[in-house]
């Protein structure tokens, strides 16, 4: 198939257009290159050192003989866009392409404004082009396990089955989201669902737990093919963070009372679930949401397993609570369904088996490369009283 990767210069959007380029799928990558913008103006770096996108996918061609075309622009950019998609021609698209940090939509208006203009209309144009010019091309959206909050009662696969008033209906699972960004996931869930209702497009909505690790066999294949390793405030999520923090003595920063269950996945299996969605392509007219993760834990259970197994290789690990600088339930009923992508064939890796390979001893070995004033938490939720 002829897959384009939008945000394929990004953490699983790279490690997911070599994979499926290795499958043997044609692959092209569209991206703005905004993140690695966003890291300069933010003075944070990834923890691995990455190599231009033109070097990547040059050193791809060389170790494989693949062709990997890329298109450098912003999909809100509607004519590169559209000159883009008619140039590739897809069968499918893989949209990673968005602001993804739940920090960085909370510093201020204008970072709120960026983040749901950047993904919705960047969304919004992904459905024109496919409606006017790509009818059948199957789209893969990156949607978030953030998207339905902490409810008090099981979460299922986008869809809930509703007894009301004596009549019973199968609606959208109600959201409730915890910041700017995870909004504008579900802003974009709503157009997509409509657009397939309206216009007979094909949809899969991946709602994606927290991705941890760094290795899969591709990236790990060349130092110019590695991948990105997060750690900040700002962008670096907790799992990935915390084995940082374990490598260079920095007490691990686990947020309020560390009770916040979040469902997870290693980014072997987000590339192998991308693989599964666009070789089971959604019906027309289908817009098909599957729950993307494989365990759940508490912050404070990941947490001990860091300090477990960074113990294990002579690190001495602290954890330490500090003030939780969200509003989130800390102490809440979390149970998600996540049967689709077993059904169709994900064999999950675990946690305890990645820990070591995929991150803490990538963390060890880059570890001169970080800027502690980097760690702690910088953005806060909470409504300024002063
Ligand atoms: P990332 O920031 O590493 O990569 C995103 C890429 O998209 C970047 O390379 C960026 O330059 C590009 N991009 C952003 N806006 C663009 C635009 N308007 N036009 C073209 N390119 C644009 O993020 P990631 O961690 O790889 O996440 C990818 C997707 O997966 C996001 O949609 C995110 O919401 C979703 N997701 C990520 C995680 C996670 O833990 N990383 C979990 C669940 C869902
Ligand atoms: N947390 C800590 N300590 C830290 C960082 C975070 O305790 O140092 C806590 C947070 O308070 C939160 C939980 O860990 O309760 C998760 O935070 P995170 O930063 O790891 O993840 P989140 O903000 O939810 O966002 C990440 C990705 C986002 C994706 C989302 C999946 O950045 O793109 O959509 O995970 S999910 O959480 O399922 O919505």
């Amino acid at each position: 198939m002829r897959v384009l990767v939008i945000g394929g210069d990004g953490y699983c959007g790279w490690a997911t257009a070599l994979y499926l380029s290795n499958k043997g799928h044609q692959v092209g990558i569209l991206d703005s290159l905004i993140r690695r913008h966003w890291d300069n103006e933010l003075q944070s770096d990834t923890l691995t050192p990455i190599a231009p996108i033109q070097k990547r996918v040059q050193r791809w061609k060389e170790l494989t003989g693949k062709d990997m075309p890329v298109y450098i622009g912003d999909i809100n950019n509607y004519g590169f866009f559209l000159e883009a998609m008619l140039e590739f021609k897809p069968d499918a698209v893989v949209h990673f392409g968005e602001q993804r940090s739940a920090p960085f939509s909370m510093i201020d208006r204008e970072h709120a404004v960026l983040t749901q203009t950047n993904n919705v209309v960047g969304t919004l144009n992904l459905l024109y082009i496919l409606k006017e010019h790509f009818p059948d091309c199957h789209l893969v959206k990156l949607g978030t396990m953030g998207e339905y909050g902490t409810p008090n009662i099981d979460i299922e696969e986008g869809y809930i089955k509703i007894e009301h008033n004596g009549r019973t209906d199968v609606l959208p699972y109600p959201k409730q989201p915890g910041s700017f960004y995870h909004l504008s996931k579900v802003h974009d869930t709503h157009n997509i669902h409509f657009a397939c209702k309206v216009w007979g497009l094909r949809a899969t909505d991946l709602n994606q737990g927290i991705v941890y690790g760094v290795l899969t066999e591709e990236t790990g294949m060349d130092e110019l093919l590695i991948n990105r390793l997060d750690y900040d405030g700002v962008f670096g999520t907790a799992l990935n963070r915390f084995c940082i923090q374990a490598a260079v003595g920095h007490p691990l920063t686990v947020y309020g009372s560390g009770s916040q269950t979040r469902a997870m996945l290693d980014i072997r299996d987000t590339v192998r679930c991308v693989e599964l969605a666009i070789e089971t392509p959604a019906k027309v007219g289908e817009f098909r949401v599957f729950n993307q993760f494989t365990e759940m834990f508490n912050i404070n259970d990941i947490a001990m397993q860091i300090k477990t197994a960074g113990n294990s290789l002579g690190l001495d690990v602290e954890v330490k609570n500090i003030d939780n600088p969200r509003v989130e339930a800390e102490k809440h009923y979390f149970n998600a369904k996540n049967t689709n992508l077993l059904d169709l064939g994900l064999v999950p890796h675990k946690l305890s088996d990645s820990l070591l390979d995929s991150l803490l001893n990538f963390a060890i070995k880059y570890k001169t490369r970080v800027d502690q004033s980097q760690i702690m938490p910088k953005v806060s939720w909470h409504r300024d009283t002063k």
